[in-house]
């Protein structure tokens, strides 16, 4: 098994930039959208994990049951400045729930350089969420200890 966490949301929500950020530490302005799937790695422990942005919601299901049994969690990406991703939390934690039953799942509020906006009741059924900015890193490193942690809780290895 080849442990992995999925980096889900809306278009350009910021999921590349983000994964950039726990996989290398580093920002890059120009926008390319993902067209299908995009992947780095980084470490729990000593355990690799693969990090995976699945970009394209049309082909989301069938992408995440090819290796659902090796997901440990999950981010969803919302933006602070774009209402309608905001709108999409709660059926993208309702669809990774029917495909991965028992992963931590955490909402990341993208963007808080430009704004900050506290997600209100759309973070319910989520195991925690944070404001991030991939931009400057405010809140990166924060986001991935508790993803650590919530992960190492449920004894992935
Ligand atoms: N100000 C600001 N801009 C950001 C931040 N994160 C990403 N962006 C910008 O938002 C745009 C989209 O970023 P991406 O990381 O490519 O978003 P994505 O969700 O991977 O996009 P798709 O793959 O098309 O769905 C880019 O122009 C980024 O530079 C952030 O924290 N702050
Ligand atoms: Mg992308």
């Amino acid at each position: 098994m080849r442990p992995k966490i999925v980096i889900i949301g809306d278009i350009a929500t910021g999921k590349t930039s983000i994964l950039r950020r726990f996989h290398n530490n580093e920002f890059i302005e120009r926008y390319v959208h993902t067209e299908s799937m995009h992947g780095g790695c980084s470490f729990i422990d000593n355990v690799r994990i693969n990090l995976i942005e699945i970009a394209n919601y049309t082909r989301f299901f069938d992408i995440l049951n090819s290796f659902a049994h090796e997901i440990v969690g999950a981010f969803v990406i919302i933006d602070s400045v774009d209402d309608y991703s905001k709108d999409g939390a709660q059926g993208w934690r309702s669809d990774l729930n029917s495909i991965c039953a028992n992963i931590p799942i955490i909402l990341l509020v993208n963007k808080c350089d430009i704004v900050e906006s506290s997600p209100e009741m759309i973070y319910e059924g989520y195991d925690a969420w944070l404001q991030v900015s991939a931009k400057t890193g405010e809140g990166i490193t924060d986001a991935w200890n508790m993803m650590s942690t919530l992960v190492k809780e449920r004894d992935f290895k």
